[in-house]
């Protein structure tokens, strides 16, 4: 895809930062589409006759990243079911005015997309944005560990993930600060980052998400 086309936010932050919950209030307001990695995967373990599902199932409830084949294929299919979709609605005639005499009128516009969780692992981030599409900027939730696992830990009473348990908590965080803050690094050093403290209420972080990025986003 050219940026030119799509615009690709990453979202990235450790496991419990709120990155699916800011996600929600940004596909509200500024019309994005949320593509969170973690939930393609999810959908790809159960789907019948996936053959990653095992794999996908082990990586997720031991915290270590799917091999990137698997999950750059899986946003891009994504990507590109929902590129169609937006064409074929804005070329469905409708009666009225903007009806059938505007469905001649390009009414193309720009897709957006937030890519929640993704890339976790530098050869990640180098391949979708060499092989896909580059990101227009990073957002980063940035949480204390207590914080996050407290929020995790009070999830796993009710998600059903496979992962919230304390143990895997552990192992996701090692696998976050081990694997995947290199490629915030990676990114803040390029100047892309921005930051967002993530510990007060959703609301809060919310404000904090809109007053840093409507610049960006012009
Ligand atoms: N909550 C949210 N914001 C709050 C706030 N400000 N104050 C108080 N509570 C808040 O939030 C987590 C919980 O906290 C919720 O209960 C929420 O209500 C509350 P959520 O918005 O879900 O946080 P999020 O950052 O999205 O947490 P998540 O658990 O989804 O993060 P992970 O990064 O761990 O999970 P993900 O689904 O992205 O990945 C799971 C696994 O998939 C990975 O460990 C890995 O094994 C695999 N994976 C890959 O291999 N490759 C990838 O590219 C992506 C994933
Ligand atoms: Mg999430």
């Amino acid at each position: 895809f050219s940026p030119d086309d799509v615009t690709v936010v990453f979202v990235l932050g450790g496991p419990g930062a709120g990155k699916g919950t800011q996600c929600a209030n940004l596909v509200k307001e500024y019309g994005f589409t949320h593509l969170s990695a973690g939930d393609l995967l999810r959908a790809e373990q159960d789907r019948p006759g996936s053959q990653f599902g095992g794999l996908i199932k082990d990586c997720i409830k031991n915290g270590a990243i799917v091999p990137m084949e698997v999950t750059v294929q899986l946003l891009e299919n994504a990507m590109t079911e929902t590129i169609k979709n937006a064409a074929a609605t804005a070329s469905t005639p409708t009666s009225g005015p903007g009806g059938p005499a505007a469905a001649g009128k390009s009414t193309k516009s720009k897709a957006k997309f937030l890519i929640d969780g993704f890339p976790r692992k530098m050869d990640q981030a180098l391949m979708f944005e060499e092989a896909v599409c580059p990101a227009r900027f990073v957002l980063f939730y940035d949480c204390p560990e207590a914080e996050m696992e407290r929020r995790l830990l009070e999830r796993g009473k009710t998600s059903g993930r496979s992962d919230d348990n304390a143990e895997s908590i552990r192992k996701r965080f090692r696998t976050f600060v081990e694997t995947s803050m290199p490629v915030i690094d990676h990114y803040e050093a390029q100047g892309r980052v921005i930051k967002v403290d993530a510990t007060a209420t959703p609301a809060a972080v919310y404000k904090d998400t809109r007053g840093k990025i409507t610049r960006f986003l012009g």
